[in-house]
């Protein structure tokens, strides 16, 4: 089934110039890109993405790594897009990571590993939206190559 998920390189994925070879990834293993931006999040949207987190001994380190400099905030859609991406991603820290993956390949470091990528459908959708309104997702891609290349 075709799902959503929310993906944002952060802050230290962009700073090492790794926005264009995380987004590769996704785009040749057949992930349909549905929303694409730059940002620096706010504290506000910081404390919302992160709010299952508020209370941990790592929690006010985490905010400040993710409000330190833009993110590419992604929604990638595909089946099981979820899963697939966090699967792709690697796990949280990098020496338990696959070989491969993203964050073994790009990380060293459980605290900046490079990559978010939402853990359930109910985080994808909550996640999506304190980065994208709705307006913002282009779904309808084919419908709109059809356009470019029949001139319709
Ligand atoms: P995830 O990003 O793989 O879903 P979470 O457990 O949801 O991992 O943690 C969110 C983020 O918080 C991690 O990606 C990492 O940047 C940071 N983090 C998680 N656990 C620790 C820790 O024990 N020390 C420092 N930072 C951590
Ligand atoms: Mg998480």
């Amino acid at each position: 089934m075709a799902e959503r998920t929310f993906i944002a390189i952060k802050p230290d994925g962009v700073k090492r110039n790794l926005i264009g070879k995380i987004i590769t990834r996704f785009e040749e293993k057949g992930y349909k890109i549905i929303g694409l931006k730059l940002l620096l999040p706010t504290l506000e949207m910081a404390e919302k993405h992160y709010e299952e987190h508020k209370g941990k001994p790592f929690y006010p380190r985490l905010i400040e790594y993710i409000t330190s400099g833009p993110i590419v905030a992604m929604v990638i859609e595909g089946c099981n897009v979820i899963a697939e991406a966090r699967r792709m991603m690697g796990a949280t820290k990098p020496e338990a990571a696959e070989a491969g993956t993203i964050r073994f390949d790009y990380a060293v470091s459980q605290e900046y590993n490079i990559i978010h990528g939402s853990d359930s459908p109910a985080s994808a959708e909550r996640e999506i939206a304190i980065y994208f309104k709705e307006e913002e997702l282009c779904s309808d891609w084919n419908t709109m190559l059809e356009i470019v290349t029949n001139g319709k």
